[in-house]
């Protein structure tokens, strides 16, 4: 299973803060590892009897070099391995004052501890085995969380809900490997016309694919939780998409001119809508630019949209529809691809006389959401904006319970789901079943990766060194 020696750092007890820097009232350090208990019991020495957790209050703190006492301390141990992190653990509550807490780091240190980095508490807790891989991530995300849906899914994944979901396909795998195996000693035998398994694998894996495909979906929604939602505004130059954009973020923030190609870089705010955090993006005019400056904003704008999970696309409703727009649409759509993101088609400045019909929109940029608006004036915003929201709360009433927020994870699923599909196709093709066999080793390898049980040591060491400290 997990491969302790490729962490020395393990033998250490270690020390950290574990609460926010400043005064505060209280403050906790933490200390855990083999020699907790007896650094311990130096900096306590009028402390009688340290029980597994059962908390003592009130006890001097003592530099056991000096003697002087620092601070009066509450204490709680945690015996192994029934602690957080599975080693000894204790938790000192000390007053809130940075220097005191400075100074019991310090102490604790000079009697043969070493002050923690980022994510090891954690790290140890996943090493020992306390939660598996995607839960620890779940550690960061609980003290991460923004919002109290967020926080709902964050324990969710705390309680191991990732690790149980993908356990119920691994099993299906696991099943299926079997019936490989068993087909392979029925080739050996040479009763090749007599195998029974092939419609029953394909049944397994259609299964399989269909769990995953299903966590994958909730990924979108998982993604929009965490990172905002992003809607970008796109259309030819001067549509008046700068206008908009101030206007939606009520702030002065882009210029506006009647010059086209005034916003070369892509600029965005953030919003909040109910309870979902909103990124507004305004970009640069798409059209043919001969300008390098422009062509590079041009080429941001793309990138921008591929990313997004709604672009309005703008028309200026005071002049015809032209190439220009039809070219910029083009762009829109052949970048977001055959992804469902959703397109809004806004007819701008409709404070003007209208020169654009809605048959004429319809024919050339086929869609469902239609707004007139004039940014200038405000008219018709609120219909947007009403039309964004009611999009959540149909994605919050159709959201599934669980939600896949974490992105390492995804990748990792997306690739488990590719070589499920190419699984599926082998098995069409009447593959070799060792061949199929061993496609189906790389996919459990896949998955665990997910809940840590194989995944490289590298990648352990990048996800808690973005952790905090003390964590
Ligand atoms: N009458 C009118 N003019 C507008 C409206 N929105 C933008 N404009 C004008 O159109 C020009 C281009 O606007 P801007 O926001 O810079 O367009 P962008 O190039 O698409 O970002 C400016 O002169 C704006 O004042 C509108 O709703 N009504
Ligand atoms: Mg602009």
């Amino acid at each position: 299973m997990l491969q302790k020696h490729r962490f020395p750092e393990m033998e250490d007890t270690i020390c950290a803060l574990a609460t926010p820097t400043g005064r505060s009232a209280l403050s906790v350090v933490r200390m855990t590892g083999t020699k907790t208990l007896e650094i311990l019991k130096k900096t306590l020495p009028e402390t009688q009897a340290l029980k597994h957790r059962v908390v003592v209050v009130n006890q001097p703190f003592v530099d056991p070099q000096t003697k002087g006492m620092l601070d009066r301390v509450n204490v709680v141990c945690y015996e192994s391995p029934q602690s957080y992190t599975g080693d000894d653990l204790c938790e000192i509550t000390l007053h809130g004052n940075p220097i005191l807490v400075h100074e019991a780091l310090n102490i604790l240190c000079s009697q043969g501890c070493r002050l923690a980095r980022e994510g090891e508490f954690t790290l140890r807790a996943y090493m020992n085995e306390k939660m598996d891989l995607s839960a620890a991530e779940a550690v960061a995300h609980v003290i991460d969380s923004n919002s109290l849906r967020e926080l709902r899914i964050a324990n969710q994944e705390l309680g191991g809900e990732t690790g149980k979901r993908l356990l119920q396909v691994k099993e299906q795998l696991m099943s299926l490997q079997a019936d490989i195996e068993a087909a392979i000693d029925f080739s050996n035998e040479g009763d090749v016309d007599t195998l029974p398994v092939d419609e029953r694998m394909k049944q397994k894996l259609y299964e399989t694919i269909q769990i995953v495909a299903a966590l994958l979906q909730t990924y979108q929604q998982g993604k929009v939780l965490i990172h905002g939602f992003s809607v970008v505004l796109a259309g030819k130059p001067n549509v008046g998409k700068s206008t908009l954009f101030n206007s939606i973020v009520e702030k002065n923030r882009a210029i506006i001119t009647h010059i086209a190609g005034t916003t070369r870089d892509v600029l965005y705010e953030t919003k909040k809508m109910g309870t979902i955090q909103m990124k507004f993006y305004d970009t640069a005019g798409i059209h043919n630019s001969q300008d390098i400056i422009e062509k590079i904003g041009i080429q941001k704008t793309l990138e921008t949209i591929s990313n997004a999970d709604a672009v309005f696309f703008i028309l200026d409703g005071s002049s015809p529809i032209d190439s220009c727009d039809e070219e910029a649409y083009k762009a829109i759509s052949e970048t977001i691809g055959i992804k469902k993101v959703p397109l809004y088609v806004l007819v701008n400045k409709s404070d003007l006389a209208r020169k654009i019909h809605e048959k004429d929109i319809q024919k050339n940029f086929p869609c469902e959401n239609l707004f007139w608006l004039s940014a200038r004036t405000g008219q018709g915003l609120e219909d947007i904006m009403g039309a964004l929201e009611e999009m959540f709360e149909e994605d919050d009433r159709s959201s599934a319970e669980f939600l896949l927020t974490n992105t390492r994870q995804f990748v990792s699923l997306q690739q488990a789901l590719e070589s499920l599909k190419n699984i599926s196709s082998a098995l069409d093709q009447k593959v070799a079943y060792e061949c199929l066999s061993v496609d189906v080793a790389y996919v459990l390898d896949n998955l665990s990766q997910i809940t840590g049980e194989t995944t490289p040591e590298d990648i352990i060491r990048k996800i808690f060194s973005q952790f905090c400290i003390g964590k």
